[in-house]
């Protein structure tokens, strides 16, 4: 049985060499030209990165290495790790091997909850995870080789160690996060031989005398995993891994930017939302109460969190997969209820609200349909997982297989260092003339 290590051995000359022909023979042609709103708004749209382990289609969603995400929402979190680094759903050996890799790496080290226990009582639980990653960057298997000296052929082998060790902990230092920060108890530990979702959900230490809520992990889990590399998270991930920063560096830098209120963190702004509109109307809403509570957020100012996407042009397959799982396992659950007719309601009220944007000069909403945080909340409130501003672990825990994946592919590759070129206003004004 092969390792997933040897797996990536065997397949990384050829990848090499495939890069190495493409540059040789078209390394000199255009993939994208870039307007000046794209300077000024986020570089969206333009092509200017790789990323091989997934593309985000703006009318499909997610396809994770060629395979529509809802075509494979059934794989474990192990399967998807390992399909995102090497293309391959792995067989049954080869899940097992990995679940193995992980029983042998979970221990967290003592001095990560001295630093936890430590941290002020109301710190946020992404600043308690972010924090418990870097603290733990003394045990880089890449620095500790950098500093002996290895060729850049090597790179990508403790790049994967690392990743291992920290996808191992992960799990066991999130569910820690949030047993500390919510008093729940001492932290719990890892089970040999629980695959990493049901482990996650054991270590929570939430009941789940049916096993649901280890299944709802397990396709959390899954659905968070990767979304190509351009988000603020990869793209954090990547520059700062670009500059051979470890991967504890690199994956806590990019959790700082899953941390803020545009990108992951709108999944506990979500559930809020959809909480004070219950608490408003005492249940579920009428679609008029909806309504007007939907115009008069955007009238104050706010966004309508969970809806709307930079990339994504249709109802995200993540929301869709999750509102699947509602219907089948809650769907009388008035906050799943409401979460659902929010659906029928919420677009219209953004088209209509895009269209008086437009009217008054301003920028459409390129996007009315609902992002993956649209409905994940009202799934883990309903097994009991109620304190939101720690949903955004969650999703770390999750997208922290990307982020590695493509740093290990990245290293494998030999990336350069980012360093796009940036141009001043005085520059941009001196060129329209
Ligand atoms: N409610 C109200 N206004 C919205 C909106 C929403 N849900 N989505 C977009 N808009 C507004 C934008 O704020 C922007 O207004 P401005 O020109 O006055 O600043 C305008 O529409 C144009 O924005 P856009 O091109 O449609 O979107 P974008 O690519 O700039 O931003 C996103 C994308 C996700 C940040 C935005 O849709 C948003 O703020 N949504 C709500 C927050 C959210 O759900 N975030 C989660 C994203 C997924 C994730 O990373 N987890």
């Amino acid at each position: 049985m092969s390792t997933l290590k040897e797996v990536l051995a065997a397949k990384i000359p050829q990848m090499r060499e495939e890069v190495k022909n493409l540059l040789a023979e078209h390394g000199g042609k255009t993939i994208s030209d870039v307007k000046v709103a794209q300077a000024y708004g986020g570089m969206r749209g333009v092509k200017g990165m790789i990323c091989d382990t997934s593309v985000v289609e703006p009318d499909k969603g997610l396809i994770i290495r060629g395979r529509p995400l809802l075509e494979i929402k059934h794989l474990w979190p192990e399967e998807i790790f390992y399909l995102l680094l090497t293309g391959e759903v792995p067989d049954a050996e080869a899940k097992a091997s990995l679940q193995q890799e992980y029983d042998k790496r979970a221990a967290v080290p003592d001095y990560v909850w001295d630093v936890l226990y430590a941290m002020p009582e109301d710190s946020h639980p992404m600043c308690m995870l972010d924090t418990a990653v870097l603290v733990m960057e003394r045990e880089s298997v890449f620095r500790q080789w950098y500093d002996k000296g290895m060729t850049k052929q090597e790179y990508w082998m403790p790049a994967l160690e690392d990743g291992l060790q920290l996808l191992a902990k992960l799990p066991v230092v999130a569910s820690g996060v949030y047993r500390i920060r919510y008093k729940k108890g001492t932290p719990l530990a890892w089970t040999p031989g629980l695959d990493w979702g049901a482990n996650y959900a054991n270590m929570l230490g939430i009941p789940d005398p049916t096993g649901t809520f280890a299944k709802l992990m397990r396709l959390y889990l899954n659905f968070h995993s990767d979304h190509e590399g351009g988000n603020v998270s990869a793209n954090t991930c990547h520059t700062v891994g670009s500059a051979l920063s470890d991967i504890y560096y690199a994956v806590s830098a990019g959790l700082n930017g899953l941390a803020g209120p545009l990108h992951g963190l709108a999944n506990q702004e979500c559930l809020g939302w959809i909480l004070e509109l219950m608490d408003k109307f005492g249940g579920v809403p009428e679609e008029k109460q909806l309504r007007d509570f939907a115009f008069e957020t955007l009238r104050g100012g706010k966004v309508i969190p969970g809806y709307g996407h930079a990339v994504l042009r249709v109802t995200d397959p993540r929301y869709a997969g999750f509102l699947e799982f509602g219907k089948e396992h809650l769907p009388e659950d008035p906050v799943f209820k409401t979460v659902a007719r929010v659906y029928d309601v919420v677009p219209k009220v953004l088209k209509e609200y895009s269209e008086e944007r437009v009217k008054a000069g301003k920028a459409p909403i390129a996007n009315c349909w609902p992002n993956v945080d649209a409905g994940s909340g009202s799934l883990l409130y309903y097994y009991g997982l109620k304190e939101f501003p720690y949903y955004t672990v969650l999703f770390s825990v999750s997208r922290s297989m990307g982020m590695i994946s493509q740093l290990v592919l990245n290293r494998a590759l030999g990336t350069a260092i980012t360093r796009p070129k940036s141009v001043s206003t005085e520059w941009v004004k001196k060129q329209m003339k």
